[in-house]
């Protein structure tokens, strides 16, 4: 989980997750490591904001309990746009229950999640359970995905007082380095390598995507706090993730390439290139 001074392109040959592979590449091929958070109300809305931003974007964010008309459209919609423009798809439905549940509500269920997210986060807080269970999901031999699908555990949150820090963002750290067949990294404020124990060898290479980051604002009304784009990269974030900064902008467009440029810029600082 050290905060990383190598090129993606370099990070993308060396990975043992085909998924993390592909995060690296597709960030080099475009010259973007910025995730805009979709937080749409319906699928028109959501498959535009798809279309017109899918060009300068690694990643695209879902909250896809957020429609109120999720349909066979939506996916569809969704893979159709994710292969026009070369990003891949990130569901922040944030797992926390137990094993047996979290399988159901992953895979199959009213949010077909399994089918369109290559990447998936889930929380800790009942124990490594919810890891495994996701984990044997995505290895099972009958599975369309397999090796198309990992997850994030959410160590950290951008909420004031937030609870995931300290020993539980420890405990974070010592379970994804027991569950690399399936967690590629993190979702954190920045590279967990102030945690003493938190180095691992040669092969280990977290990916950290960031919330929370807006280069304009510092807080909402609701508890959430931001970061910008160059702070959180430079603190060790390989993927900022962007909401209100780009779709509320008066032109989202304008706006992400404006993110795009301030956070590549900011990478290609931290490694030295
Ligand atoms: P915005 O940039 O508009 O504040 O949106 C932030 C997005 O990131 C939301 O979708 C929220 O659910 C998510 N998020 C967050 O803000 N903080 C966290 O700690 C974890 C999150 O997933």
């Amino acid at each position: 989980s050290s905060k990383s001074t190598l090129p993606y392109a370099t990070r993308a040959k060396n990975h043992l997750h085909p998924v993390a592979r592909r995060l690296f590449d597709v960030a080099e091929a475009k010259k973007s490591n910025v995730i805009i958070s979709a937080d749409m109300g319906t699928t028109e809305e959501l498959l535009k904001l798809a279309d017109q931003l899918g060009p300068y974007i690694a990643v695209f964010k879902t909250h896809i309990d957020l429609l109120s008309d999720l349909s066979d459209s939506t996916i569809s919609g969704l893979k159709d746009l994710a292969a026009k423009h070369n990003f891949m798809i990130f569901e922040d439905r944030k797992f926390i229950d137990i094993g047996h549940t979290v399988q159901q509500q992953y895979h199959d269920g009213a949010l077909r999640i399994s089918e369109f997210a290559h990447v998936v986060n889930a929380s800790v807080l009942a124990g490594d359970g919810i890891i495994e269970a996701l984990e044997q999901t995505m290895a099972a031999p009958n599975f369309l995905y397999k090796d198309e699908r990992a997850m994030l555990i959410l160590s950290e949150m951008t909420t004031a007082g937030s609870l995931a820090t300290g020993d539980y963002t420890r405990f974070c750290i010592e379970i994804a380095k027991k569950h690399k067949k399936s967690v590629i990294g993190f979702v954190a404020t920045q590279a967990l390598t102030h945690f003493r124990g938190s180095e691992g060898g040669e092969d280990e290479d977290f990916v950290i995507f960031t919330t929370g980051v807006n280069a304009t604002t510092k807080v909402d009304s609701l508890g959430q706090q931001y970061q910008t784009p160059s702070s959180a990269i430079s603190r060790g974030s390989d993927f900022i993730i962007v909401g209100r900064g780009i779709y509320a902008a008066p032109n989202p467009v304008a706006a992400v390439k404006h993110y795009q440029k301030e956070s590549w810029d900011a990478y290609l600082a931290r490694t030295n290139q």
